[in-house]
């Protein structure tokens, strides 16, 4: 357990309350480490994460990985279920019970991993058996069994629930219940009567997240939702003003009106106080933004047109400042990458400067957006169309050899996209740099795994890094967009894009299924397991289930939303508001505080994926990273 739960504290004392892109990352590097006990300082602030080695584990290589990890499909069931299935079966049976026994398929020796044991929750233990068949045999007859440890020695048969990792262990054998492609939903959940009451239990749970913030936090930044005491590190009223234009969309209008006129009187664009310029924009900048296109309010234009001209001294140059204090325009570097600018947060403002221009009239901030990305482009990376995670701001070279579309990368590819679409569909620069990075993604990071799970991995020099953060999961969402728009203009690589989005969607899901919810990075070594054990109520797998129910109207994609919408329910609902969790595995481990992006992007997602034809959708707008809906048309 101790590597997990080293991760675990390097989140809980990440130096900055924020957890968007790059929080796992940054718990990776330098300064906090030595804060912790029994873990190495690490003095060099962009130097490869802390656990190392595991990538050692996958044996092929990357050429052979992106065909598919084991090279082989003998050890998945042609005939397994697949996860849509499962979750029909399950709902199907009122008030639970164990899956239908067609559903329940019993393979071979092949899934059984030897000299190793999986850890995780005991269903039962100690039984005797003979051989590891019989030990699965009785995981197979036993209820809530998905995993199983057998001891060759003592003859012991081990039935587990959830497996939160594995470890090496002499005379072990440990293995899934079986060895479907895809895992069954052991614990049952409650079908929805429909999809309008399902949207309701989502406002509900809005209400409960905003009705906690009101009541101990307003106009403050976030909720610390077990000790009710509030966090201020933006002083911006974070969370008020990342929620309005979801306020809005649910029809919460007298909580909309209260929360304009605290803009309007209270929102001190200039807080003494170094921020990020990154989270600032998408979260602060992005929801006034929204609320101006939703509302055509002025006053949230005023303001944002304020708050942008506090950002603009960290906007100028070819690479934008990462922090800024606001009072004083004083720029610098974070923290814990001092001379470096992060990939994602570079590539991230152009969507919210777009609106800004067209709601303006004042072209010189689409002119700051626009800029990075043609600096971008003049400046080939390493492999074309991936981009190192970190950039020198000064000299423009790339430093390290990191991709990721994960932490510290995910969101430049995002607004590649959004950013060709908020234009008219008519910007080649946009158009192609996206395509050349999907293109590259396609062939360098994408593998399946043994079991049949395909997944966006990572680069590390030469090699894959084959782990995969739950931020990556918002690209099946972004593919699935490209698809719909048709990005390409061949019809079959867009219908290929739409396949990779489904294909990864399905592993983000299973990263619900196998624990009692997502953890938030998991490896592939070369089963699914547990990477980093902490959960942040985020919402990258929702945003992508909604995107793909308004591509495809497959049921599957509600479907999955609303098993995760209980797990948040189940897992992260405190008496004032939702809590994030240290380990998924332990309902004891929570944090106290509620992320505003819950408020802002994840309920929005999940009511917007129940809500029949939501005006506000994929065709009309373009949602920038923190789920701020931005108009297509604003610009005619
Ligand atoms: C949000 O702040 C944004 O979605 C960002 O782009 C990535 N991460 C967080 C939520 O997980």
């Amino acid at each position: 357990m101790t590597l997990v739960f080293t991760s675990v504290l390097f989140m809980a004392y990440a130096p900055e309350g924020l957890r968007g892109h790059h929080a796992h990352a940054r718990a990776s590097f330098g300064s906090t480490s030595s804060a912790l006990p029994g873990v190495a300082s690490n003095p060099t602030p962009l130097a490869p994460p802390l656990v190392a080695g595991r990538t050692g584990s996958v044996r092929r290589s990357p050429a052979i990985q992106s065909k598919g990890a084991s090279g082989s499909t003998s050890q998945v069931s042609k005939n397994a279920p697949s996860t849509s299935d499962l979750v029909d079966a399950a709902m199907k049976r009122p008030g639970g019970g164990r899956p239908a026994a067609s559903v329940v398929k019993r393979a071979e020796g092949p899934c059984f991993e030897r000299d190793t044991d999986y850890y995780g929750n005991d269903v039962e233990g100690g039984h005797d058996a003979e051989t590891p068949e019989e030990c699965q045999e009785q995981c197979v007859k036993t209820d809530k069994c998905n995993y199983f440890t057998f001891e060759v020695d003592r003859n012991m048969c081990w039935l587990k629930n959830t497996k939160l990792g594995r470890r090496p262990g002499k005379q072990l054998v440990s293995g899934p219940r079986n060895c479907s492609a895809r895992m069954e939903l052991r614990d049952l959940y409650e079908h929805y009567e429909s999809p309008a009451a399902a949207a309701d239990a989502v406002l509900g749970a809005f209400k409960h997240a905003w009705g906690s913030y009101s009541q101990y936090c307003f106009g403050q930044d976030e909720l610390r939702p077990l000790s009710r005491g509030c966090i201020n590190e933006f002083g911006m009223g974070l969370t008020l003003v990342d929620s309005l234009d979801t306020l809005y969309i649910l029809g919460l209008d007298e909580e909309f009106e209260k929360a304009k006129l605290w803009v309007s009187k209270n929102l001190r664009v200039k807080p003494h106080k170094q921020v990020s310029v990154f989270e600032t924009i998408i979260r602060v900048l992005g929801g006034l933004l929204s609320a101006h296109g939703l509302s055509q309010d002025k006053i949230f234009l005023d303001k944002a047109l304020a708050l942008a001209n506090s950002l603009s001294p960290a906007l100028t140059g070819n690479i934008p400042k990462s922090k800024i204090n606001l009072a004083t325009g004083q720029i610098g570097q974070h923290g814990w990458a001092p001379n470096a600018a992060i990939i994602a947060e570079v590539g991230s403002l152009q969507v919210e400067m777009w609106y800004l221009t067209q709601a303006s009239r004042e072209q010189h901030w689409n002119d700051y957006g626009e800029h990075v990305i043609q600096y971008l482009d003049g400046r080939k990376p390493p492999i074309h169309g991936l981009y190192p995670t970190f950039i020198n701001p000064h000299s423009g070279s790339y430093m390290q050899s990191h991709i990721s579309f994960g932490a510290l990368g995910d969101s430049l590819y995002e607004y590649l996209l959004k950013m060709w679409i908020l234009k008219g569909k008519k910007d080649d620069m946009y158009r192609r740099m996206y395509l050349e990075s999907i293109q590259a993604m396609m062939d360098k990071l994408l593998v399946k795994s043994n079991e049949g799970l395909w997944y966006i991995a990572e680069m590390r020099g030469n090699g894959l890094d084959h782990k995969m953060d739950h931020l990556t999961c918002f690209a099946p969402g972004m593919l699935a967009l490209g698809a719909h728009h048709k990005v390409s203009k061949d019809d079959e690589v867009n219908k290929k894009h739409l396949k990779v989005a489904e294909d990864v969607a399905e592993t983000c899901v299973q990263m619900y299924m196998r624990w009692p919810i997502s953890p938030e990075m998991v490896r592939f070594t070369p089963y699914m397991t547990m990477g980093t054990a902490t959960n942040f109520q985020r919402p990258e797998t929702v945003e992508s289930l909604f995107v793909l129910w308004q591509v495809t109207k497959d049921p599957k994609w509600r479907k999955y939303g609303w098993v995760i919408f209980q797990k948040f329910e189940r897992h992260l609902r405190v008496e004032h508001g939702y809590a994030s969790l240290n380990h998924v595995g332990d309902p004891g481990s929570k944090a106290d505080k509620m992320e505003s992006f819950l408020l802002a992007e994840s309920y929005k997602y999940l009511y917007l994926l129940f809500k029949e034809n939501p005006s506000v959708n994929i065709d009309s707008y373009v949602f920038n990273t923190e789920a701020h809906p931005m108009p297509v048309n604003a610009g005619q």
